[in-house]
């Protein structure tokens, strides 16, 4: 089996095209010769319809944009490779899973769902992690987010989900927010998106990075192999980097700071060589376990406990090439759960079953013809040969006179594959059914799973939770729908559902004037099914922590930290710091009044990397003061304090050595300093490399929890 993994960038690189040294030309190849006057009839005369440079630039422009896309219209995408690690040949002919040490080029893409194309990257909202294979056997597309769940179990629904997050029809507010009437309307009428409510409401729904986030296929997919047997499988995506997440508060300053925050993150640790990296993991379910759980399979609603079956490291993905053109790569990229190749199939999932439907169809508007596959990133670097012709902006010169199968003309060419030949074939499932519009009355459990991630939580991440749905639904301006969502919440979690109506100054109605007791209420449409709680068989999972997580070990690489300094800064503790974080792969950034740079206690002089104007707390991991000689200009700049500040009601950790300690008894959480706080490093003794050492393994826990009002203790 052939190395791919340059395959695709050889592919691409027959559409690029660099204008360095060359001359300016018209569409046509016509070089010009002045592109800043129209023809005109006398220099200050009307311009002239014969001006077809002018009227071909205009008109050009007039056609840039194309619709985004209906939901994850904001994204950004990176080139990279799979490896896979441990080749299951057992369970599946897909060639790219197949050997050890295969690389297979892919392209990814990581996106919000609800917001617009030019929205902040920080919205509270789930993240998008699609990834497209370019197999020697065709495209794979694994179109997944960083949650394993869905809000709704049929695709029927999907229409109805997203008109109820976007913005509202009449006046188009808010942005980017599902804290919002007419979200929290739909979801309180809709007791099956409560599993996927706990994620999105969970600070996974905040990611720190798109580094830092798992990835999930989320359906249950086949394994075909070569006997045509076939297993069950969960995809799952683990970051090397671990699952870490900003707090709210946080992600609302970024949003105004730096509203391309993960875009920027994601761009510059592939520019400096900080590679992201990811573990693909599957959990394995045999045929024979279809029935075992107490749970469907085929419910996106739900997930399969670890602790039931637990996830095999198959391979990795490592990100290691930005795309040369935003709108060529990321935006034109294409997406499909159908794109399948021959060893991958589908299952009944009544919502992977519609988006089957939805993704080509989506691209016949959005990318304008049934020609999206020659699209220099949407291309195979598998041959394409087939019957099908013609369409706008057809790139393809098919030859000869046959366009049609059977043929004899041709000699019959192209030629069906056998299986063993490649050819692809569908599981051989049986299916004997009435033709019913029903939905399983083994999707009817709503809470069951809900319970188990919310009981699986650390206090802080309950707590944090409980603060995301006051904040949610303090937004809501009819009581009744909060009302409906506490009923709803109790369902999950009783002291949830008050401390949350707590926040919102009321109290949790009785059981039996929610709707899930009243079983099918008129506001609850569901049809044949009475929702109901079945109680997980496993009752608490650390992988669906983000505290607790088995993948996070402790690293600070790619952090950033935020070097305060003014002049007379100490070189050695400046230099100290940016050494040791180097080593650590992490970085430190010099910040001061004003860009230039400071004059240091040796006479020499540090490149500031941003003002106290351009940059803000929230966009570092940490913060440190170095040490010099008296408190100098920081301590009497209300800049710096609220630097400061905001690092510490973040829970970021907060290092000073030698005299700069000084400075944070001026800040406003000076009275809460203590010894028990393990994220305040203070050395007296300046540039020492402990003081470095103490402050990265500080760094290394991510956020210092226990700073903050936690409601759970
Ligand atoms: Fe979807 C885009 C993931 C359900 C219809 N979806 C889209 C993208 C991701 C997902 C990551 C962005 C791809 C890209 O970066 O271009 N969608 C999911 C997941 C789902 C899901 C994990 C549930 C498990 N989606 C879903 C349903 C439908 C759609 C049920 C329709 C019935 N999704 C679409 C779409 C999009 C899309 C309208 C918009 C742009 C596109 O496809 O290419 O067709």
């Amino acid at each position: 089996m052939k190395n791919l993994q340059d395959e695709k960038q050889r592919d691409l690189l027959q559409n690029k095209s660099d204008g360095t040294n060359k001359f300016l030309t018209t569409d046509q190849g016509v070089r010009i010769n002045d592109d800043n006057n129209s023809l005109k009839a006398g220099e200050r005369g009307p311009s002239l319809l014969e001006d077809f440079i002018l009227r071909e630039k205009i008109t050009h422009f007039d056609h840039e944009r194309i619709p985004e896309r209906i939901v994850h219209a904001r994204g950004s995408g990176a080139h990279g490779f799979f490896e896979v690690t441990n080749p299951i040949p057992e369970l599946t002919k897909a060639g790219f899973l197949k050997e050890a040490g295969l690389k297979t080029p892919v392209f990814v893409r990581f996106s919000t769902v609800a917001g617009f194309r030019g929205s902040t990257d920080l919205a509270r909202d789930v993240r998008g992690f699609a990834v497209k294979f370019y197999t020697q056997e065709g495209i794979y597309d694994l179109v997944g987010n960083n949650v394993p769940v869905f809000f709704i179990q049929d695709a029927s629904k999907f229409p109805d989900l997203i008109h109820a997050v976007k913005p509202e029809p009449h006046n188009e507010i808010p942005q980017a927010a599902s804290a919002h009437d007419t979200f929290w309307d739909f979801i309180s009428l809709m007791p099956e998106s409560m599993h996927m409510i706990m994620w999105a409401m969970s600070d996974r729904a905040i990611p720190r990075s798109y580094r830092m986030m798992e990835g999930f296929g989320v359906h249950t997919f086949r394994l075909i192999n070569e006997a045509n047997e076939s297993v069950f499988v969960k995809f799952h995506w683990k970051p090397k980097l671990g699952t870490h997440a900003v707090v709210w508060d946080e992600a609302l300053k970024i949003s105004g700071k730096n509203p391309d925050f993960h875009r920027q993150d994601l761009w510059e640790a592939i520019d400096m060589g900080n590679f992201p990296e990811w573990e693909l993991g599957v959990q394995i379910i045999p045929q024979a376990d279809e029935h075992k759980y107490e749970f469907d399979l085929l419910d996106p609603t739900k997930i399969v406990p670890e602790e039931l079956v637990p996830v095999k490291i198959i391979g990795r993905m490592v990100l290691n090439k930005n795309p040369d053109n935003f709108f060529a790569e990321t935006e034109q990229v294409a997406f499909h759960p159908g794109h399948v190749v021959p060893g991958i199939d589908f299952t009944n999932d009544p919502l992977l079953q519609g988006r089957l439907f939805s993704y080509t169809d989506t691209q016949l508007s959005r990318l304008g013809s049934p020609n999206f596959h020659e699209i220099p990133i949407n291309r195979s670097v598998a041959p394409v040969h087939n019957n099908q012709r013609d369409g706008h902006m057809r790139q393809e010169i098919n030859k000869g006179r046959v366009s049609y199968h059977p043929n004899s003309l041709g000699g019959g060419c192209p030629f069906q594959a056998k299986i063993e030949e490649g050819g692809f074939s569908s599981f051989n499932e049986r299916v004997d059914a009435h033709k019913v519009r029903e939905r399983s009355e083994s999707f009817a459990d709503h809470f069951g799973q809900a319970k188990l991630f919310f009981n699986s939580q650390t206090p802080t991440e309950k707590s944090h939770i409980v603060k995301a749905l006051r904040f949610e639904l303090g937004k809501v301006e009819t009581a009744a729908i909060r009302v409906r969502m506490l009923g709803l919440l109790s369902q999950v979690d009783m002291q949830l559902a008050e401390k949350v109506a707590e926040g919102l100054g009321t109290s949790v109605p009785p059981i039996l004037e929610t709707p899930i007791n009243k079983g099918v209420s008129p506001e609850n449409e569901m049809g044949n099914q009475e929702p109901r709680s079945i109680e997980s068989s496993v009752k608490s999972s650390d992988a669906l922590s983000m505290i607790k997580n088995p993948t996070n070990t402790p690293t600070i690489a790619s952090r950033k930290v935020a070097i305060l300094c003014a002049d007379g800064v100490s070189a050695a503790s400046v230099m100290n710091m940016k050494n040791i974080l180097l080593k650590e792969d992490a970085k430190g950034f010099v910040i001061a009044k004003n860009l230039g740079s400071v004059v240091t206690d040796e006479g020499g002089a540090i490149p500031v990397d941003f003002s106290l104007l351009t940059t803000s707390s929230v966009l570092f991991d940490a913060v440190y003061i170095p040490h010099s000689e008296g408190l100098n200009d920081l301590a009497k700049n209300d800049d710096v304090l609220e630097f400061l500040n905001d690092a510490y009601k973040h829970c970021k950790v907060i290092g000073a050595d030698g005299q700069a300690i000084g400075v944070l008894s001026e800040t406003p959480f000076a009275s809460k300093l203590n010894n028990d706080d393990s994220g305040i490093i203070l050395y007296s003794d300046p540039a020492t490399e402990t003081f470095a050492l103490d402050f990265i393994n500080a760094m290394a826990s991510h956020r210092i929890w226990e700073r903050e009002e936690n409601l759970y203790n």
